[in-house]
């Protein structure tokens, strides 16, 4: 596939901010991207038990794939003859792709790292395979990916202060690898990523190294590794500032609903989580007055919707007792309409702070959002 050329630019535009909450714009040919934005995770070309209009119908602007996935089936080289990801999948809007190298640590059997990349066993038939910030840059290229991330390590936890370190840099030396393999290519955006742990002096080395080479976005990876929320708050306290204002902030895999809300109100512009799709396949359901399993019992004889103001098709049309019963009768739809209700009520968590941050009231939003979730299930 020969690459559409367009005229039309990657540009992101700030609009408001409330404390340090942003609402924003990033245009791209593909579509304008609203900011806070959540990014549904579609891993394997398919936000799972979802068709692509329904995930655009939850208020999704851009979905998220990987590397690593599609690399190892169907093959990136198959997607591209195939006119690429988006005309694969049946999605025509953007699409961000993760480079591989967190998935391959979090996925893969044996691994090799050194400095030129990671070698590594597909989990899926044991096949051998590399990734490499050329390879990583390539295989995005031919995804089609909108917005294309560097290929970084990200350390596995607990690390010592100085392997985070060398990790970071080592990563950074990527980030330049990648933005050299990566070259010109109008409409398409290509995203740095921070890394350094939870130690403030590697986060303000990333970013500095990461602003040097420069990028369309910056991320910030190695946070919700399991070092607990109060740990990436504080992170977040400063992370953010350290990147350039006038570029999209992503904050990658987070998280639970509260994480989000805390991490806008830091000032993040970008997120994507399997949470609400993966979560939908195991019964739990995400409220605004927070968590409950569909598989409880207390469920059985509810006739009651999950949420009475939620407005999508599972709280439009059914019962907590008839999705009681297909989840324990593992029918397909169980998964199909808990997914919508979780992916609609995370997009209405976004609209809700995007609106909140435009007339400056982020502060009484978040207020409520708390005050709601105190009330408990009813
Ligand atoms: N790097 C990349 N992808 C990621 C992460 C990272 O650090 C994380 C960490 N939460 C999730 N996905 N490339
Ligand atoms: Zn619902």
């Amino acid at each position: 596939m020969t690459e559409r050329t367009t005229s039309q630019k990657f540009q992101f535009s700030l609009l408001n901010t409330s404390g340090k909450a942003r609402r924003g714009v990033i245009s791209t040919p593909r579509g304008d991207i609203r900011t806070p934005a959540f990014m549904p995770v579609g891993t394997a070309a398919t936000v799972k038990a979802m068709l692509p209009e329904n995930v655009r119908a939850t208020g999704a602007d851009i979905l998220l794939g990987n590397t690593y996935h599609l690399m190892l089936r169907p093959t990136a080289e198959r997607i591209d003859r195939l006119g690429g990801l988006h005309k694969f999948m049946n999605w025509d809007r953007p699409i961000l792709t993760d480079s591989g190298g967190f998935q391959v640590m979090s996925l893969a059997g044996l691994r090799k790292l050194t400095e030129k990349g990671v070698t590594f066993k597909s989990h899926i038939d044991g096949s051998k395979h590399e990734l490499t910030p050329e390879r990583s840059m390539e295989i995005q290229r031919l995804l089609g990916s909108d917005i294309v991330m560097c290929f970084d390590e990200c350390p596995a936890l607990p690390a010592t202060d100085a392997e985070v370190a060398k990790s970071m840099q080592m990563s950074m030396r990527w980030a330049q690898r990648s933005k050299d393999a990566f070259g010109d290519r109008p409409g398409h955006a290509l995203f740095g990523i921070q890394q350094g742990g939870v130690t403030q002096d590697l986060r303000a080395e990333s970013a500095e190294a990461l602003r040097e080479i420069g990028f369309d976005g910056y991320a910030m990876g190695g946070l919700a590794v399991g070092e607990g929320q109060e740990a990436m708050f504080g992170v977040l306290d400063y992370a953010p500032d350290m990147l350039p204002a006038d570029k999209p902030r992503y904050l990658m895999g987070v998280g639970k609903p509260d994480d989000i809300v805390g991490a806008v109100k830091r000032g993040v512009d970008m997120m994507d989580c399997v949470l609400p799709s993966r979560s939908g396949r195991t019964g739990q359901v995400f409220t605004r007055r927070g968590v409950l399993n569909i598989k409880n019992a207390r469920h059985q004889d509810d006739p009651r919707p999950i949420d009475e103001n939620c407005t999508c098709p599972a709280c439009s049309h059914y019962s907590r007792a008839y999705l009681h019963h297909v989840f324990r009768a593992q029918e397909m739809i169980s998964g199909m309409l808990l997914t919508w209700h979780n992916l609609h009520y995370f997009q209405e968590i976004m609209q809700g702070m995007r609106d909140a941050i435009e007339i400056d009231a982020f502060g009484a939003w978040e207020a409520e959002f708390h005050a709601t979730r105190a009330m408990g299930d009813i």
